[in-house]
């Protein structure tokens, strides 16, 4: 018997099949983003803040080689407790061969998401171009999975380590739409604002589905469910919630000099970062990234909710 590709948990395959309101949730947050074990924690939140609006939650992740929409209660603690591979999509066959298990990036799980079906997906912050990628070519493999993968992914805009500019560049490039929630500016992960102007503002969860709408009508019913582009839903975290600019701006200068003095590479980076951001910033920063990750859930399960309506 060969193992699935793809398998659906019974309440996704049922949701999904009813045409019920679905958020995917990504796992590498969990796995690398998040200290243990509030990344437990958060990923129980996560999913009930999605359950207590009546919305079904897909953790994705893969577990024993089988990529997976939708996790039991072990899958999640096994995302949140196991040292597992961070799995981007180039890593999915690999697993898959070895029969190993991996916690999906925003790329592998806006991949898995979209050939399930479930259209709208929440994380903290996408990945994008790094600083210095000019050199280094550190560009996130999140960019070109939203440009092939329909799924509307609420973020926090992209994390401030980034280099922010050229990422939003690179998603027009790419032909990914962008919209900002009750924003006209670019928020910056942990901090609300940018001084980078969006051509898009939208208001209502409603607004957002109508996009969604729009974008299955012009793919047609024919089209396949990968291959087009998905969707950035920038939803900054509110003001009140930020952390301090000045705090913010001096502990990624520290988190710079210490990525570099280590010689961190490849995928290596985006953790690294976050763990040491963590650390310096004697956890604030961790409070305001598991803030902005809730505020985005509950966004994603609303869009969830209008376009099921
Ligand atoms: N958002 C968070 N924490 C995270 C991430 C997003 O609040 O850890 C993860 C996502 O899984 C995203 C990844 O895909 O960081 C980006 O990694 P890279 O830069 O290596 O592509
Ligand atoms: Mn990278």
């Amino acid at each position: 018997m060969t193992s699935p590709t793809l398998l659906l948990s019974d309440p996704v395959a049922e949701a999904l099949r009813s045409g019920g309101p679905v958020v995917a949730l990504e796992s590498t947050i969990i796995s690398h983003g998040l200290p243990r074990p509030r990344n437990l924690e958060a990923a129980r939140e996560f999913e009930a803040i999605l359950t207590g609006m009546g919305v079904t939650p897909a953790t994705v992740a893969v577990l024993d080689g089988i990529p997976r929409v939708g996790l039991d209660s072990d899958g999640v603690r096994r995302i949140a407790e196991e040292d597992m591979t961070k799995a981007s999509i180039r890593d999915l066959p690999i697993l898959a061969a070895r029969g190993g298990s991996g916690a999906t990036t925003v790329a592998a799980t806006t991949r898995l998401a979209a050939l399930a079906g479930v259209r709208v997906f929440a994380t903290g912050g996408l990945g994008g171009i790094h600083r210095g990628a000019s050199e280094t070519f550190d560009e996130s493999a999140d960019l070109q999975a939203l440009a092939t993968s329909p799924t509307a992914v609420v973020s926090a805009g992209v994390k401030s380590v980034l280099d922010v500019p050229a990422t939003l560049e690179r998603l027009e490039t790419l032909s990914v739409p962008v919209v900002g929630y009750r924003t006209d500016v670019f928020p910056r992960f942990w901090l609300s604002e940018s001084d980078l102007a969006l051509d898009w503002r939208v208001d209502s969860p409603a607004e957002i589905a109508a996009i969604i709408r729009a974008q299955d009508a012009a793919a047609g019913p024919d089209a396949p469910r990968i291959g087009r582009p998905g969707m950035v839903v920038a939803n900054p975290v509110p003001l009140a919630q930020q952390w301090d600019p000045a705090e913010h701006d001096r502990v990624l200068l520290e988190a710079f000099a210490a990525a570099s003095a280590a010689g961190v590479r490849g995928k290596a980076v985006t953790p690294f970062l976050l763990g040491f951001i963590v650390n310096a910033s004697q956890g604030v920063s961790l409070e305001v990234n598991l803030d902005l990750a809730r505020n985005n859930v509950r966004l994603a399960g609303e869009i969830a909710l209008a376009l099921a309506a």
